[in-house]
């Protein structure tokens, strides 16, 4: 088992928590959306009649594809019902404060008009239009962060980009050159054309030293020095840190950071994977992310028309639904104080503790053990209706009115007190 600090020190690591200025708002958001987006939505999860499971998003490596055959994916790839104004909207119904959308993912494809590639979707598609431009205004009209997921190193469809073995031989590539001539470059024009950037989300850095990718990331700082970027830029030089899917830190983490989460089993679109998380597992996720002082990035895969999944648009509309009511208790907390308990977790703000009942006691009973404070009020969040207290000795019982507790989704009550 890992202490708290322990585990603090081990993150430290991986990302330099020098904090930067502009990381507020970023630990305000406490939502995000993440979308990922490329050619792999159209292939659905299917190749040559196959079908391949886990990350949709890594069929060309799983099954193999050279370059010459997923070349051809572009040409029938036609995003038709994409609406820059529909997905910016069902992000600001969930209650989405951000939102990272891959401008290149590892197959190579460029989502976005670029000038060093022809293998992007202005020069390859049939589509011939660039969706993050809209997508970019359409997100900033709503007072909602936009940013890039940018693949730096691992770049399939380059024969010298990380990691195709299958088309390419390692012992030929330069790195160098492919962070050169197209990482870079592109790089700059997410960071130019885009307007303002909340963050670029790096993946799995490679190919540079130390020094290198300290230079990488300084020569992009200067484009927008208020741009966070993500811990897998690499080598401790991200403004906050990621914890990997499935992976929500066990104790508060100090610090900016983010779980990130997809709503079924992959990230990419795949047409068989029905394994959609509830919107009561949604919340769960984000009121016990919040409750370590951090954020939840929830991603969505949409098709390769350009269409989310029927299911993410209604359960995100779902906890949207309680995020307007209940909202005051996740965003611009912070972490809980009273640890992990068995009727679930907590949130802060000054004078404030949000309890979220994750698990309701059948005798409606709810232990505070050892927090000694003078209370001042006990109160549902939803209706406001005042709860009965007791205190015996450090502790506090809270009785919840059971009969009247109908919802299906977990209530929130308000804890006001002083002397802590
Ligand atoms: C990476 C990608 O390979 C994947 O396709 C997806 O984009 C995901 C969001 O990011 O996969 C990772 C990389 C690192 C971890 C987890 C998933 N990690 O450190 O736990």
């Amino acid at each position: 088992n890992v202490s708290g600090q322990e585990m603090d020190e081990m993150w430290d690591n991986r990302s330099n928590n020098k904090a930067n200025k502009n990381v507020q708002w970023f630990k305000d958001a406490k939502f995000g959306m993440f979308i990922h987006w490329g050619l792999y939505s159209k292939l659905a999860g299917e190749w040559n009649g196959k079908r391949y499971y886990g990350s949709g998003e890594w069929i060309m490596n799983q099954a193999k594809i050279p370059v010459a055959e997923y070349e051809k994916v572009a040409k029938s790839f036609n995003p038709i019902k994409f609406d820059a104004e529909e997905w910016a909207q069902i992000a600001e119904d969930a209650g989405m404060k951000y939102m990272v959308v891959t401008a290149k993912h590892h197959e190579g494809f460029s989502m976005f008009d670029s000038k060093y590639t022809n293998f992007d979707i202005v020069d390859a598609t049939p589509y011939k239009k660039d969706p993050m431009k809209s997508l970019a205004k359409s997100v900033a009209k709503r007072n909602i962060h936009f940013g890039f997921y940018y693949s730096q190193f691992q770049d399939w469809y380059e024969p010298n980009g990380g990691r195709n073995t299958w088309d390419f031989k390692e012992a030929e590539k330069d790195y160098q050159k492919y962070y050169k001539e197209k990482a870079i470059p592109q790089l700059k024009e997410l960071m130019t054309n885009y307007g303002k950037l909340g963050t670029i989300w790096f993946d799995t850095p490679g190919g540079l030293t130390k020094q290198e990718t300290e230079d990488f990331v300084n020569s992009l700082r200067k484009y927008q020095p208020e741009c966070l970027f993500s811990s897998r830029v690499g080598h401790g030089l991200g403004d906050y840190r990621d914890f990997g899917d499935s992976e929500l830190p066990p104790f508060t983490i100090n610090g900016p950071w983010e779980s990130i989460y997809t709503h079924n089993d992959s990230w990419g679109y795949i047409k068989h994977d029905l394994n959609f998380k509830t919107p009561k597992e949604i919340i769960y996720l984000l009121a016990n992310a919040a409750a370590r002082g951090g954020n939840l990035m929830l991603n969505v895969g949409p098709d390769g028309e350009g269409s989310f999944p029927a299911y993410s648009i209604q359960y995100l509309r779902e906890v949207g639904n309680w995020l307007k009511i209940n909202g005051e208790s996740i965003y611009a907390s912070t972490a809980g104080l009273l640890g992990q308990q068995p009727w679930g977790v907590s949130t802060s703000k000054p004078g404030k503790q949000y309890l979220h009942i994750l698990n309701r006691p059948v005798d409606g009973e709810v232990l505070i053990p050892d927090f000694d404070v003078t209370i001042k009020k006990v109160y549902l969040l939803d209706g406001g209706k005042e709860l009965d207290f007791e205190k015996r000795g450090k502790d506090i019982i809270l009785n919840l009115p059971l009969g009247e507790m109908k919802k299906s989704l977990n209530e929130v009550v308000v804890l006001e007190y002083s002397g802590q």
